[in-house]
């Protein structure tokens, strides 16, 4: 595009914009009327030069912020050396992120791939193999135990075992193997834990229903029964992981170490999509050459900006940040129960607050936290998700808290 043309580009208007895009677009969303321009940090800026504080933060896909320096110079630095190989050969930031990523897991291997989709995707075919390979489960028979309320992405297989009707419908005939159980509900998981069973997929805090935290000793419980079971128990850490909660990984809050681990999001750092899953050895070298793969999976590009991602994060800064901008978050949303709030969940600096419908909807708060320069999405029903970059600071937490309490109380 000419200069000239990217000048014209800057001169539209938010409604020209949105007209333009829904024109050609096909309608998988329903973004708010906001088009955006420039971020930094925990803000970001539209086309009209108004601001607002991003609350969404790519569905935690920016835990460090729009354009974080160490990011960025690595990224920039990189472009200009090697982007993509193929994982036909090797190349030279490989080496280096993998040894620095299963540093920081505890793991012994990771396979990188791109989208959070594609690292579920890799478990789960790890997961089956690793069952009828291994555990010795029958060929084709084994299969995975999910959660009601479970979201993992988009994929068919995925939404094969999705309980969102609105996720699911008219995409069949759907992949089998698959047996859900109620989040939360230990019995209920133990017997389903029958012989054919090879592993167990879950979030350890599930973000789409809204940020439901499981009871106080669920995923102990969950380990303590894949464990007795001889299945794999494999958490989906690609939105609660990366310090989102206030630790690595929101298992950490239990001290529970799963058998895998699958990333995503933040692990690009905000500027390009990542995923991995990680396994000890045991499990992943069911993966054999030609087995599995990717164009874009541990490419140069990636690998580097992960690897700087993966340094911020054994600094346990960032760890530190959620748990100190939560805890303040935490007791200022606790303080607006019963000013048209019902209940809220905070774990680190992610929040799931639940409007009361008779108030106002979901859509209608988001809207007007946009009218206040806060940016928030709401999830099923009238829960509002709150996870701002983990780079925001208490000012930018209080400001956050006061819009919240203005909106509500709006006639
Ligand atoms: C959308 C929310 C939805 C995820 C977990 C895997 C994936 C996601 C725990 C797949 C992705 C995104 C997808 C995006 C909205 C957002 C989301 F929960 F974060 F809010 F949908 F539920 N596991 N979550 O949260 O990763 O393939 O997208 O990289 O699809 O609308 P992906």
């Amino acid at each position: 595009m000419t200069t000239h043309a990217l000048a014209d580009e800057r001169a539209r208007s938010t409604a020209e914009h949105i007209a333009l895009t829904e024109t050609f677009t096909a309608h998988n969303y329903h973004p708010l009327p906001v088009v955006l321009a420039h971020g930094e940090g925990a803000w970001v800026t539209d086309v009209e030069g108004r601001r607002y504080l991003d609350c969404l933060a790519g569905y935690s896909a920016l835990n460090f912020g729009h354009g974080h320096p160490r990011l960025l110079a690595r990224a920039h630095a990189q472009l200009d050396a090697l982007t993509l190989t193929s994982r036909a050969f090797h190349h030279d930031r490989f080496g280096p992120f993998l040894e620095a990523i299963t540093a920081l897991t505890g793991k012994e291997a990771a396979l990188p791939m791109n989208s959070g989709a594609e690292a579920v995707e890799t478990a789960l075919k790890i997961a089956r193999r690793w069952g009828h390979e291994v555990k010795g489960v029958a060929p084709d028979r084994g299969r995975i135990v999910t959660m009601g309320g479970n979201f993992h992405g988009r994929t068919t297989t995925i939404i094969s075992f999705s309980t969102d009707e609105v996720a699911r419908s008219g995409f069949g005939p759907y992949t089998s193997g698959f047996v859900t159980v109620p989040y939360g509900d230990l019995d209920a998981l133990t017997a389903a834990l029958t012989d054919d069973v090879v592993a167990v997929l879950l979030e350890p805090i599930q973000g789409e229903g809204g940020v439901v935290i499981p009871p106080a000793g669920y995923l102990a419980g969950v380990r303590a029964a894949c464990d007795a079971a001889g299945v794999l128990m494999m958490a989906d850490e690609i939105q609660s992981g990366l310090a989102r909660t206030g630790e690595l990984f929101a298992c950490d809050h239990e001290g529970v170490v799963p058998d895998v681990y699958i990333l995503g999001k933040a692990l690009g750092g905000g500027l390009l999509p990542v995923s991995a899953v990680l396994a000890d050895r045991d499990v992943m070298d069911v993966i054999t050459p030609g087995s599995h793969g990717s164009t874009f999976g541990g490419n140069p590009l990636s690998c580097a900006v992960a690897h700087e991602v993966v340094d911020i994060l054994a600094t346990g800064e960032m760890q530190e940040r959620a748990r100190t901008l939560g805890a303040r978050l935490d007791a200022g949303l606790t303080g607006l129960v019963g000013e048209g709030v019902l209940a809220s969940r905070c774990r680190g600096l992610w929040a799931g607050v639940d409007i009361d419908p008779r108030r106002l909807s979901g859509r209608a708060m988001s809207e007007r936290l946009l009218a206040r320069g806060v940016l928030a999405k709401e999830t099923h029903g009238s829960t509002i998700r709150l996870a701002p970059p983990l780079v925001a600071t208490e000012d930018d937490v209080d400001l956050l808290v006061a819009a919240f309490a203005d909106a509500l109380a709006e006639a």
